[in-house]
This record gives structure tokens, sequence and C-alpha cells, in this order.
């Protein structure tokens, strides 16, 4: 019987010379493919040791390393689901997801170990390991004893791969559920799309919890067989400085726009590069185009979600259209519609919606959620707003979805109005998206006071960063008398971001 493990995949890809490098780190280190292959042998056969549930979930949250990246891979390789969770992410956010998902194995860094272990022994998890990315931790010590042989294991198309967790507009996150087919069919149509090449060298800048870092970069790679140039954070002049040595580099809008800050960026350190790929947040056109003018490169963008993976893209040959996220890809099947469930005419705007073998398996432990967010003939609604062109390109204008994305990564405004909401002395809350030169878009708070209550904003800023995650926190607090509001009394949040929208300017 085929073996539709992703990782089985992935590591027939793996390059004959298995002694050449696969991943080259900013800290000097080599690691050769026959290092990944009996890395991820033998925490796979850790995990397997552990007599662990069928379909058991193994969260992560640990710094980027190598290390991570093959944990990762030794769950797929033993046929366990895939949680990885924003570093960025603190004690209330990290007790929602664990307490969801049940994992079975959570893996932490160390300075976290403590309360992270917490959690999750109250959750009913019983393996906590730690890794962090000095190459130590308990995770590395256990798996040190184990064997480095391993045989995949068996997995369908249908059996999940990773679970990723995207803030809910209303209510709490919800757990995206993809499978190895998922993942597979769609690292195989961007390697086709992108035209992958032998001799492709990515850098790798993004981090490895979401789609666009774990995903689109890393298996583009690896079902290449492509070495990667692996850089722990984003450093703009790292970047720059190792671009000669590379050839594909992907991206979240900002990365592109600090890049373009350094003066380093030009023609010639670019000489080798092939392909720059950028998502996550809409790309203005002036980083387009002033992108093409220093490198001579254009900016392919493409365009995705974690339910999904990617969904369209510029072409490779042919034109890129700025301001476009370009075509449905091969296998992808993409409609707009209008309120009302009908097809709007070419240009027309409406709700985008899709279906294909990337498309997820539903939403974790939510059937109710999931149903409402697939059409009866199965397509699923993407929150975003768009239209496509008499050339088939299509364009995103906006999103359904009151979400905020900042710097490539989702902020809920409704989240974080709970958190707001909570704190004495506050009547009603509202956050709102304003453009941002550097995260492209970054939030800010309105509030009002309960009466007779005095509000201090930065206190607000202050208690709201002991609680979430720092990108999630607004740049700016106003305590106002009101909030506009429509005759419904429903707060008009177009009239605030318009107030608000040269902030930042
Ligand atoms: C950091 N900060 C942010 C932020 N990142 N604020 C708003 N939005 C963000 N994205 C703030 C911190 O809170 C902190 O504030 C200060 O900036 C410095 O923090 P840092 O961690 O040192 O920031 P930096 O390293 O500069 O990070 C910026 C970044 C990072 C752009 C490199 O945000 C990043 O890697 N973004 C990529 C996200 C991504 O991979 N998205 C893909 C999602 S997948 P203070 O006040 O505490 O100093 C997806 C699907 C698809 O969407 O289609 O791909
Ligand atoms: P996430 O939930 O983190 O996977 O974020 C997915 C969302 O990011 C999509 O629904 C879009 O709103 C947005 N997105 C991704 N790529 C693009 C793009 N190229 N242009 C505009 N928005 C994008």
């Amino acid at each position: 019987m085929k073996n539709n493990n992703l990782f089985a995949a992935l590591r027939a890809a793996f390059p004959k010379d298995l002694d050449a490098v696969a991943v080259e780190t900013d800290t000097g280190l080599n690691y050769s493919w026959r290092d990944l292959e009996r890395a991820t042998a033998m925490m796979a056969n850790l995990l397997q040791s552990l007599d662990l549930p069928q379909g058991a979930r193994v969260a992560v949250q640990v710094e980027k390393s190598v290390e991570a990246l093959m944990l990762y891979l030794a769950t797929l390789r033993a046929g366990y689901v895939f949680l990885p969770l924003n570093t960025a992410y603190q004690s209330a956010e990290i007790e929602y997801f664990i307490g969801n998902a049940e994992p079975s194995v959570v893996v932490c860094s160390r300075k976290n170990f403590g309360w992270v272990s917490k959690i999750a022994f109250k959750a009913g998890t019983q393996n906590v390991f730690t890794l962090d990315d000095d190459r130590t931790g308990s995770l590395l010590d256990r798996a040190a004893h184990c064997s480095d042989r391993h045989e995949v294991v068996q997995r369908s198309a249908d059996d999940l791969a990773a679970i990723l967790y995207t803030s809910g507009t209303t209510g709490r996150s919800k757990g995206a559920m993809l499978s190895h087919g998922n993942m597979l069919s769609n690292a195989l149509v961007l390697k086709d799309y992108w035209a992958w090449q032998p001799g492709d060298v990515l850098i790798h800048a993004l981090p490895i919890f979401h789609v666009h870092g774990l995903f689109v970069a890393i298996h583009g790679a690896l079902i290449n067989g492509s070495k990667m140039i692996w850089l722990a954070r984003f450093d703009p002049k790292l970047v720059v400085q190792k671009l000669p040595e590379a050839t594909v580099f992907m991206g979240v809008p900002t990365l592109y726009v600090r890049l373009l800050a350094e003066p380093g960026l030009t023609r010639e350190a670019c000489r080798h590069m092939r392909l720059f790929v950028a998502g996550s947040a809409p790309l203005l056109i002036e980083t387009f185009t002033e992108w093409q003018e220093r490198t001579g490169h254009t900016i392919l963008e493409r365009y995705g979600m974690s339910e999904t993976a990617m969904l369209t893209s510029n072409p490779y040959d042919g034109e890129r259209r700025g301001g476009t996220v370009g075509f449905a890809l091969p296998g992808v099947s993409l409609r707009v519609q209008d309120d009302a469930g009908q097809p709007v005419p070419t240009g027309e705007i409406g709700s985008i919606q899709v279906k294909g073998p990337n498309v997820f398996r539903g939403y974790w432990r939510m059937p109710e959620k999931t149903k409402e967010e697939f059409t009866a003939d199965g397509y699923f609604k993407t929150g975003d707003v768009g239209k496509i062109d008499e050339r088939g390109y299509i364009t995103i204008v906006g999103r359904s979805k009151d979400l905020i994305i900042s710097g490539g990564y989702n902020v809920y405004p409704a989240e974080i109005e709970g958190y707001i909401n909570d704190m004495p002395g506050v009547a009603e809350s509202a956050v709102v998206g304003v453009p941002h030169p550097d995260f492209g878009e970054v939030g800010v708070a309105i509030m009002i006071a309960k009466p007779g209550a005095k509000l201090d904003g930065e206190q607000i800023i202050a208690r709201l960063k002991a609680q979430l995650a720092n990108f999630k926190i607004p740049k700016r607090c106003f305590i106002v008398g009101e909030l506009p509001r429509n005759t419904m009394g429903k707060v008009q949040k177009n009239v605030l971001r318009e107030q608000h929208k040269a902030l930042f300017a």
C-alpha cells in the first residue's frame, strides 16, 4: 500500500548525496541530509516509545532551530499531529491551546518549563520535554538513546498531520486540521508552479509556527531537495549578506519593507536570485515597484491561509501584477460570490470561496463551526473579499472578518477588546487596524470609561502586555467620551479607522 505520509514524500526528494548540506545556520553549523534522516528517526522512535494514542497531538512552543524543524519532521514521520505555537504566546493563550487540543506531548523551552508543564499536566498531558535553540534539552537527551533507524509510519492522505490555531472572529481560536494529503498536494503544486530547480537555495528567515515559514518555505525546499540557509530570526543585514549564496527568498511584506531600507540591497547582491515570494498580508504597490527598481526582480505575490495553505499565485513565467495575488493554483477552484450566493460579474467585488485538495479537514472539535464555514456545495468561505479581472488575476480588496494583519501576524480585535473590557473602569472598547509603514497595519484601541472612572491608556497597554502575545498589543490607546454608532447602536469601526488612519503616516 502506498504510504501517503507527507514525510515519506519529503524524504524521497532528499538528494542522492546524503552528506551534502541540507541546512546551513547563521551560527555556522551545517546539517547534512543524513543528519536530518538520522535525527528525525531518533526523535520519531522516541515519540513512538511513549505509547501515545492514535492521532496524538505534539504541541511545540520553542525558539526557531534546526532541531525544532527536525521535531516537526519527526512528528510527521511517527504519524502524530504537529501543533506549533507562536513563541510570543503567554500563559493564558497557551492554557487555552493546550486545554483545547489535549496534546499527549508538549515541548517547550527550558525557561518556560515551570509554567508550561503546570498547564500541560493540568490538561492531562503526560509528556513534557524541553528543547532550546542551543541544541540542548530533555527531548534531545532522550532521543539520543533511541535508534537512528525508523520506518516511516503508514498514513493515508486524509490522516491529520498538523493543527494550526487561527483566532476566531468571535469566541476563542479554532484549530484548523490539515491532513498529509492537504499539505503534500500543495507542496507539489508549488514546486511546479514556482519552477523549483536543482541547485536552488532558500533563505529561511520566517518563524516556523505558521503556514508561511513552516509549510510553504520548508516543504518547498525539502520537496526539491534544496539547501536552506537557516536564520534564527529575521535580520535584514544578514539576509542581504546571504543573498549572493541563495536563489529563493520568501517573506511577509514587512520583511521586504525592512530589506529595502538596507543600502546593501542591490542588483549585484541579488545576482544569483531566481525568485522572491511575498504573502500573508497585502504587499503595497510601492514596495513591489521599489523592489523592481532596486533589484531588477519582480516579487511574486501569492495568497493563502492556515485553513487552506496556498490558494493563488502570480505566475512564474508571465506577468506578475503588483496589487494582485495572481491566479487560482492548479487544482484550486476559486469563486467570488455576492451575499445572495450568486457569482458576481467579472471585476466586481464579492466573497472569496475555495475548494481543492489543499482545503483543510475542519476545525478541531468544532463540527458546527466547520459546517458554517462551508457552502452547501462544499466551498470554504475564506472571509476575504476580492475580485477577478478580465484576465483572471485575483485581487484581495478587504476582509469580511474583523481581522488586523500586523507584520504578517493575525490579530483579532474581538480578543483584545475582550481583555480591555474586563479591566476595571472600562465600559466598552473597539480595536481597529490602521495603516503602518513597517507592519502594514497595526491595532489601535479606542475606549470609553464607566461613569466616574478614570482610565489611563499607558496602564491599559501595560496590562495587556502582561497577558497577551506582544504583536497583539495595540500600538496606541485612546480614551474617548463616546464611540461612533450606527442607528442600530453598533460601533462604526469604519469611522474609527478613518479617524485614525494618519496616526503613523
Ligand atoms: C513584532 N512586533 C510587532 C510584530 N512583530 N508588532 C506588530 N506586529 C508584528 N508582527 C513588536 C513587538 O511587540 C515588540 O514591541 C517589537 O515589535 C519588537 O519585537 P521583535 O520580536 O524584536 O520584532 P521583530 O523581530 O522585528 O519582528 C517583526 C517581524 C515578525 C516582522 C520580523 O513580526 C515576523 O517574523 N513576522 C512574520 C509573521 C509570519 O510569519 N506570518 C505568516 C503567517 S502565515 P515592544 O513594544 O514589545 O517593543 C499566513 C498565511 C499565509 O498568514 O498566507 O502565509
Ligand atoms: P492566517 O489565518 O494567519 O493563515 O491568515 C490568512 C489571511 O491572510 C488570509 O485570509 C488573508 O486575509 C491574508 N493574506 C494572505 N496572503 C495575502 C495576500 N497576498 N494579500 C492579502 N492578504 C493576504
